[in-house]
């Protein structure tokens, strides 16, 4: 067992060294799990080709329409490994403090016993595959490798779209040494039962066995470059965050195109790819162009000019299917038309993919698992959560940044949630400390992109609450902490949105999507000093009457005065939501968060 609870520096080995590491982690692996065979990955056209041609053979992957989605494919996972399951994701380390209340903790003691035998021959008759991946651009010093060992000839194809995968990898960990995330993962059996995801975060290593599905199996996404990669980040001085990065550029007359970058964290299925990719409606669309940087998760430094960089780790997006639509997302849907790979959807009878949502519904098709259905059938034919898996660099408005070493400057960070009431529109932070309150009582309806009960309001802080590899509590005191690293006014302002809020008849108050746009401009206008915001609303700047372009748009006056409404009885309630949370971490939690919380019981009148 390499995690033999001695925590080696890994972070100062050579390159030389590195490389020892790998192949001393392989030889050990193999020993324990017994493969047929080992393969080392290159990340090559031919490697890849090769491991679909096998995967046709064996049934893993279908061939999808080759003249409408040249190059893509289908896979179906077995239906109860559908979705990330976080009662079996664990966090383990010296003491249960360390993870604090929102995680699931496990011990040394107890991963060896009930975990690591799980291991043990485990891919007997499999193919072991060593995988190479590197989270970040090229030649980027924030960039960081991985390598994951797994027996999923579908985990190294979609890894190969979702990271930089293969040589680069390995050049990246020869140059800079530093080592490299060990991430271990086996099918197992599949049986929930037998299913765990286990992080090390002081070995920087993982464990996942008895799923298949993406952010349990493909292991350079959730668990390295966001629970990892947060205590990494705790450490080394950044921030690891559940957050898509947009450019938006001002094609406004005297503007210059200048472009404003933005990161925004929701919770899993909350809309962060729409929002990455939007197009703005037909009537700002002359006014303003999104440039897509990335669509889930953002790794952010302080740079010599003292302002937030931002780089995406990742390569490729994991988007949630349904819903997608010419409408809703064209550019994810011009990315996925090639060179992807779809999980859970449903199949046309000429073997398109389709979900709910991308197009009236056809008089046939084949569900999710298999089955016919038709228009009459009661169950979705499309899982909810059902994915695709496209090469960014196919996104017709993936940002001339994208590739950037250094990343891209960050002048906002919005926290959204799916709220279907009290939370407004969108509310400015006072400030940097303001914000990280905002940012930590986040809460938001669950959603099908977990195992669990769905539309139930839960805390989602930074909508980190499932990523988070340490004490929540401790993740608040780093956000606090960043002001003390720069001079506090390079620091993004951040914001509060909701675009779920919901009239009496559970009637959405806001169309969204391209509409969206137009609480981008009043933010970039207000980062720029150019918009205006009321200073008395007890949760934080609202835009101040007639601020936010409506122009055009067929709301009437009620909903928009809805859409900005706080209630103060509402508030009072979520207060008390918020002190109940808070006091889960003792005395842990920031005093910066109670002077907050006692802030805001002030402005409520209380
Ligand atoms: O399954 S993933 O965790 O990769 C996707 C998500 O839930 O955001
Ligand atoms: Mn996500």
């Amino acid at each position: 067992m390499s995690t033999s609870n001695n925590k080696s520096s890994v972070a100062t080995l050579s390159g030389a060294a590195s490389l020892e590491m790998l192949k001393q982690w392989v030889n050990e692996t193999a020993q324990v799990t017994q493969p047929d065979r080992i393969v080392w990955c290159d990340g090559s056209e031919e490697e890849n080709t090769r491991l679909i041609q096998q995967m046709l053979g064996t049934g893993e992957l279908v061939q999808l329409n080759q003249e409408h989605y040249p190059n893509c494919y289908f896979h179906r996972s077995h239906p109860s490994d559908v979705a990330r399951t976080e009662h079996l994701t664990f966090i383990c380390s010296d003491h249960k403090d360390d993870v604090g209340p929102t995680n699931n903790w496990m011990s040394y003691a107890d991963a060896k016993s009930r975990v690591w035998p799980l291991f043990s021959g485990a891919m007997r008759g499999r193919t072991m595959y060593v995988v190479p991946y590197l989270m970040g651009p090229a030649n980027s010093p924030f960039s960081k490798v991985g390598v994951e060992i797994t027996d999923s000839a579908y985990v190294v194809v979609n890894m190969r779209i979702m990271t930089r995968m293969g040589q680069v990898a390995l050049e990246h960990m020869q140059q800079h040494g530093g080592g490299f995330v060990k991430g271990l993962h086996s099918l197992g059996d599949l049986s929930p039962d037998r299913r765990f995801i286990v992080h090390f975060p002081a070995e920087r290593e993982i464990w996942s066995i008895g799923s298949g599905y993406g952010g349990n199996a493909l292991l350079g996404k959730k668990c390295f470059a966001l629970r990892i990669a947060s205590t990494m980040g705790r450490d080394e001085g950044w921030l690891a965050e559940h957050m898509l990065i947009l450019g938006i550029e001002d094609l406004r007359p005297g503007r210059k195109g200048e472009v404003t970058y933005i990161a925004a964290a929701f919770p899993s299925a909350c809309g962060k790819t729409n929002l990455a990719m939007l197009v703005p409606s037909l009537g700002l669309r002359d006014q303003f162009r999104v440039f897509t940087v990335g669509d889930d998760i953002c790794w952010m430094h302080i740079g010599s000019d003292g302002r937030l960089w931002a780089i995406n780790p990742e390569a490729g997006f994991f988007g949630v299917a349904p819903g997608t639509s010419a409408k809703t997302n064209p550019n994810a849907l011009a990315t996925l038309q090639r060179n992807s790979i779809f999980t859970n959807v449903a199949l046309t009878d000429d073997m398109q993919p389709w979900w709910e949502g991308l197009s009236p519904a056809p008089a046939h098709l084949t569900d999710w698992q298999g089955r016919s259905w038709t228009p009459d059938s009661k169950e979705k034919a499309a899982h909810p959560n059902s994915r695709f898996t496209a090469p960014a660099r196919q996104c017709p408005c993936i940002s001339p940044e994208f590739e950037a070493p250094l990343g891209v400057p960050i002048s906002a960070i919005m926290f959204g949630g799916r709220r279907a009431r009290i939370m407004p529109l969108v509310v400015e932070a006072q400030n940097w400390q303001h914000g990280v309150y905002l940012g930590a009582t986040l809460s938001s309806e669950t959603t099908a992109a977990a195992v669990g009960a769905v539309g139930v309001v839960r805390h989602d802080p930074m909508a980190m609450l499932p990523f988070c590899g340490y004490n929540m509590a401790d993740y608040f005191s780093h956000w606090l902490g960043m002001p003390s690293r720069t001079s506090p006014d390079k620091l993004p302002q951040i914001f509060q949105v909701n675009w779920f809020r919901m009239d009496k008849e559970g009637r959405y108050l806001w169309p969204g999507f391209g509409e969206n746009v137009r609480v981008l401009k009043w933010i970039v206008d207000r980062v720029r000093g150019r918009a205006e915001a009321t200073q008395d609303s007890p949760i934080g700047k609202l835009p101040a009457e007639g601020a936010i372009d409506l122009s055009g748009l067929s709301l009437d006056a009620d909903a928009s005065n809805q859409l900005l409404h706080v209630d103060r009885t509402e508030w009072v309630d979520e207060s008390e939501r918020h002190r109940k949370f808070l006091e889960q971490f003792g005395s842990r939690t920031p005093q910066a968060l109670w002077q907050e919380h006692a802030a805001l019981r002030t402005r409520l009148g209380l």
